[in-house]
């Protein structure tokens, strides 16, 4: 691996790893009803460069964000890698926001650029321009928008803006717990020492394929899969959206995927997935969510192939990694095993401490910590906070529970913190319950994660009446709907009497998970 010159923007690296033959392809799109579009390498350079110059020319400050929520395109991606070019700070946000969402985000990053969808232009541009956003753009998955059309009167040759290791390259929002989301700063430092190990723990080689299918407004998909591939100069499959059956169908030209569970459970009940269809796979990761051991052998009973399963955050990107090939300090003799996340990566620390703060033996339950230089900076505008999630010796609290077994594989049992992923997607229950007590004529309400055989955990709200008011459920959800980003509406609503308490008072959401987590088997 060569190190980057002496300019450590992530861009440099990434580009330094393009193919010597620049009109080879990059990216071929697929999907969405329309011919596919090949993008070469240089196309590639040339557009970052163009646009890479267009916010060049904004003279914008150090350190200034550029907000982006947009459907995903090549466009989409090359803005991303033109704010890094630049020296920006890439903020992506994801396109279910509404205008609350939107908003508080807004006026959180008090991003200098924000780029929009035309058909948000409207409300965004009122939100960003209160906040002080002095340029908004637009940009739509047709390659149509004020974004191309000013860095059409580009110069095609820029730079790479110098920036320090410890600059940061991104903001990724992701909610708190209690309270509002948290902007988590990502370094190039980080994103590069992770991409560069990952490159090689996972052996990309000469050749490799990937199918991108995943949103690039989140880790997975914006650094591990992206990085990934452009970090080996591999072409990319783009799909703008996931569609199970297409995946299927361009698998044979393909030899990597990446996806979260939910992706791998819609894809096996394609009956084109095969053997045949994948024959010239050779990877398959999965992540951002747990894969229930269900999947992992149904998975390897179908294809032949076991899932690679890995762990990781936003505020942390990659953690552990099951095996891609068998490790020498075990003999040889490790597998990917199902039901754990593998191996600390190498470069990070993980341990696995009590409430108190104790080392844990071997196979002993306990909180999961982590160091290494993938770890972020803090989270943005919040010190307090950024204290608080980290221990005095420099380890930051993922906010889950594991264990860590003899061999060293680690296996998420839980969390801490009170979270809900559905289909790879965070919600907090704390913030629906928010917005829930709002409503007039509720008192309280719980917010529950229970099983769901698509999305894997799906959120179902328990809501208690003020006296005397009268609530129906399915006129709360339709008021969640027109508040917050649709994957965080709750699949069902209850409106009972009480919520269960323990002696002290508080919730036991436990129970309610217990009395709920039939709800959607079999279905
Ligand atoms: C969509 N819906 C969801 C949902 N996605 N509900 C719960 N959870 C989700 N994840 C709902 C919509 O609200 C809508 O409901 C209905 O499903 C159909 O919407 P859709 O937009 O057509 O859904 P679809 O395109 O099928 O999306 C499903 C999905 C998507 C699985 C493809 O959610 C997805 O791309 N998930 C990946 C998320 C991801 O990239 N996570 C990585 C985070 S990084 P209604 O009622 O309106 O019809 C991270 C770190 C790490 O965690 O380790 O990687
Ligand atoms: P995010 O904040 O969106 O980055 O989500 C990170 C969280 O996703 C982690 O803290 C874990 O709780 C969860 N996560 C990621 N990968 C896995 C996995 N393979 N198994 C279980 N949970 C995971």
């Amino acid at each position: 691996m060569t190190p980057p010159a002496s300019n450590p923007n992530l861009f440099a690296a990434l580009r330094a790893a393009f193919p010597q033959d620049l009109d080879s392809v990059a990216v071929e799109t697929a999907g969405g009803g329309a011919e596919p579009l090949h993008y070469t390498w240089r196309d590639l350079d040339r557009a970052t460069a163009m646009m890479a110059n267009l916010l060049a020319s904004l003279k914008l400050p150090k350190g200034a964000r550029v907000a982006v929520q947009v459907e995903k395109s090549v466009e989409a991606m090359v803005l991303y890698l033109a704010t890094l070019r630049a020296g920006y700070v890439f903020l992506p946000l994801n396109t279910a926001y509404q205008s609350a969402e939107i908003e508080y985000f807004v006026g959180n990053a008090e991003p200098a650029v924000m780029v929009c969808t035309r058909a948000n232009f409207g409300w965004i541009s009122k939100i960003a321009f209160k906040a002080g956003t002095r340029h908004v753009f637009t940009l739509d998955d047709d390659r149509t928008g004020s974004l191309l059309e000013r860095a059409a009167h580009c110069s095609d040759r820029h730079e790479v803006a110098p920036v320090a290791a410890d600059d940061l390259a991104a903001i990724l929002y992701t909610s708190g717990t209690t309270g509002r989301s948290k902007g988590a700063m990502l370094t190039h430092d980080n994103l590069l020492s992770n991409a560069r190990m990952l490159k090689d723990y996972w052996g990309w080689r000469p050749g490799d394929v990937l199918i991108h299918a995943l949103p690039i407004f989140h880790v997975h998909g914006l650094f591990v899969a992206l990085h990934g591939a452009l970090l080996n100069g591999s072409r990319m499959i783009w799909l703008g959206k996931f569609d199970p059956k297409l995946v299927v169908q361009k698998m044979p030209e393909a030899t990597v995927f990446m996806g979260v569970p939910t992706l791998y459970v819609r894809m096996l009940a394609e009956p084109g997935l095969t053997r045949e269809a994948v024959r010239n796979m050779r990877l398959f990761l999965a992540g951002s969510a747990p894969l229930l051991i269900e999947t992992f052998n149904e998975w390897k009973d179908r294809t032949g192939h076991t899932i690679v399963e890995r762990y990781g955050m936003s505020e942390t990107a990659m953690l552990t990694s099951n095996p891609y090939a068998a490790d020498a300090r075990y003999g040889g003799q490790d597998e990917r095993r199902g039901g754990t996340v593998g191996f600390p990566l190498p470069g990070v620390q993980l341990r696995v401490q009590g409430d108190d703060g104790t080392p844990l033996a071997v196979g002993e339950i306990g909180n999961i910590q982590v160091a290494g230089p993938n770890v972020f900076k803090g989270y943005w505008r919040m010190p307090e906070k950024t204290r608080e999630e980290f221990t005095a010796d420099g380890f930051f609290k993922t906010g889950d529970v594991g264990k860590i077994d003899g061999r060293g594989y680690v296996t998420i049992v839980g969390r801490s913190k009170d979270l809900i992923i559905s289909g790879g997607y965070n919600v907090y229950p704390a913030e629906i319950e928010g917005y829930i007590n709002e409503l007039p004529g509720v008192a309280e309400s719980a917010l529950v994660g229970v099983p769901h055989p698509d999305f894997g955990e799906v959120g179902v709200a328990v809501v208690i009446p003020k006296p005397g008011a009268t609530l129906e459920a399915d006129a709360i959800i339709a008021t969640l709907k027109s508040r917050l980003a649709n994957f965080k509406i709750p699949k069902r609503c209850f409106v009972v009497n009480e919520l269960p308490r323990n002696t002290m008072g508080k919730v036991q959401k436990n129970l309610l998970r217990d009395q709920h987590k039939g709800l959607f088997a079999g279905k």
